[in-house]
């Protein structure tokens, strides 16, 4: 580490720690840190830093281990030496969906933190709720259905918030908190996001919700960025006070709370900006900074990260979010769940469990399989939504066949994800123009190749890690510089010293043509396996 020039520091709260990286002035990564809650935090009890209900669907975090880890992360990178006073500027992650429940009076007692006690001794009894839902809750069924009935239907829901209802989404959880226990909603004074919450430890104050976490909540406006009245107020009654403002997601939202500069030595002129979600800042660490740029990681599910400018907001595929490094941009995130172990089951079916016996299957066959189409369900998909699982296998005329040849069912599944990839990707608005593949998959040139040829677009490879943190650690700086110019910086111009991302396939036309014409084959055959 040089021995001066400004710091940036994200933190990222996840389901199962918490977790710190620094980066330099020059976006070198100069300290990492992380704290483990179920090792390092016992006394909480978690199991993957979460409590799961009895009913098999509720799932919550104890809200107070999260102001633990802060003092323990911050405490062991102190010890270390790390040199807190050159840190300009925190942002972070969280996340998404989760939330906490802050106790009437609760700015007061976050503004009078006293340095010489720890955060969780002088937070107790911060909490309304003590016990913060998070993503992993699936219990809000009834809320869901009850939104999208009182905003006119799914797809209305979609339309209007980037999303149809789902459990995990924050207004859902808000609304079964309101049924289910109206004296901890009533006594609360502000619902904060994981993200926020985490932030406003540091600022001493609840800090605003940023518009990308936002989008996560149902109750968002996705094209205006704010509240819409229709989907807070069919939440809980009184919830507009609760929820405060929604700012864009590089905005300097508050300074470092005098207890740590006292405590960890930080500096009085350290800046927070706003915190994010955990997928926004990972769009940000992976630069996919402007429309069309996608990543693609795959992994035991296949997920894809999109920024994009016009958004199609669907009810049976991806969630649109606002961009957080592009106040007038969107993100979108879609997740395949049958990725690397339904491709595994393939290999060992067809390439004798070799890697190498199923690229030289790949490169065997022709691009577009000779018109053979496949549809490997291993487990219940969740774009498209399809809970029955199986193999549906069809020939060049469109007949239903009980088996291909080895080679052919190699290809077929290769094919068949990316073309669902594509098929459902154009459905919400994406059009990717470049894509960054990461994931275990993403080494194998042959598995490339295929999805460089589906998407017409160069592919680029990516092994970056701790995703979240880093990406924070991006928007902390691009907040702070935003803020010293007193103007809106685009995102790529902050991050020019990055190193480039290396090409690793350039589409052929040829077969990028042979994608183009098949793909209202298998979306019309995809329509017939979800209808039977
Ligand atoms: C996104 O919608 C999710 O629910 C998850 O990716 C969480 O953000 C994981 F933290």
């Amino acid at each position: 580490m040089s021995p001066s020039g400004p710091l940036f520091l994200g933190i990222d709260s996840s389901t199962q720690s918490l977790s710190a990286v620094a980066i330099d002035d020059s976006l070198n990564i100069v300290a990492v840190e992380s704290i483990n809650f179920d090792t390092e935090l016992p006394s909480f009890q978690t199991e993957g830093g979460v409590h799961r209900g009895d009913d098999g669907l509720t799932v919550t975090s104890p809200t107070t281990m999260w102001v633990a880890a802060l003092d323990l992360l911050l405490s062991r990178l102190h010890e270390s030496g790390f040199p807190f006073d050159r840190v300009c500027a925190i942002s972070g992650s969280g996340q998404q969906h989760g939330s906490v429940y802050l106790r009437a009076g609760a700015r007061g007692v976050l503004g009078k933190l006293n340095s010489d006690k720890p955060l969780r001794v002088q937070l107790a009894g911060l909490f309304a709720v003590e016990d913060s839902p998070v993503w992993m809750d699936s219990s809000t069924s009834a809320q869901c259905a009850a939104r999208e009935a009182a905003l006119g239907g799914a797809q209305a829901t979609a339309e209007l918030t980037g999303s149809r209802a789902y459990e995990r989404f924050t207004g859902n959880q808000i609304a079964k908190i309101y049924q289910s226990n109206p004296d901890g909603y009533h006594a609360t004074e502000r619902i904060q996001l994981v993200s926020s919450f985490v932030g406003s430890l540091l600022a001493g104050d609840p800090i605003p919700i940023d518009a990308a976490d936002g989008s996560g909540m149902n109750m968002m406006s996705i094209r205006e960025k704010t509240w819409s009245p229709a989907a807070v107020e069919c939440t809980a009654p009184g919830l507009r006070d609760k929820l405060g403002p929604i700012v864009a997601s590089h905005t300097v939202v508050g300074a470092i709370h005098p207890y740590y500069t006292t405590r960890y030595g930080l500096n009085p002129a350290c800046k927070i900006v706003a915190f994010s979600g955990d997928n926004p800042c990972s769009l940000a660490a992976l630069r996919l900074q402007a429309a069309g740029d996608i990543a693609i990681s795959l992994g035991t599910s296949d997920t894809i990260f999109a920024s994009l400018a016009e958004p199609a907001p669907s009810a049976s595929e991806g969630n649109i979010f606002a961009n957080p490094v592009d106040p007038d941009g969107y993100m979108a995130l879609i997740c395949w769940k049958n990725g690397s172990l339904t491709r595994e089951e393939i290999r060992d079916s067809a390439a004798g469990g070799s890697w190498d016996e199923f690229s030289a299957a790949l490169d065997a066959t022709p691009a577009g399989n000779s018109g053979q189409i496949g549809f490997y369900f291993k487990d219940p998909e969740i774009t498209p939504p399809i809970l029955q699982t199986g193999t549906f296998r069809f020939d060049a005329n469109g007949n239903a066949v009980a088996e291909f040849a080895p080679q052919t069912d190699v290809r077929a599944i290769v094919e068949g994800q990316f073309l669902s990839m594509r098929l459902h990707c154009g459905n919400i608005g994406i059009r990717p123009l470049s894509i960054l593949a990461t994931g275990g998959a993403s080494a194998n040139a042959a598995i490339i190749r295929t999805m460089s040829n589906v998407f017409g677009a160069p592919v680029y490879s990516a092994e970056v890690t701790d995703t979240a943190s880093l990406g924070a650690a991006y928007r902390a700086r691009h907040g702070w510089i935003c803020k010293q110019q007193g103007r809106f910086i685009p995102f790529a111009e902050t991050m020019a010293a990055a190193p480039p991302f290396e090409q690793i396939a350039t589409p052929d036309a040829d077969a990028h043509a042979v994608y183009s014409a098949i793909l209202p084959r298998y979306a019309e055959l995809e329509k017939r396996v979800i209808e039977a």
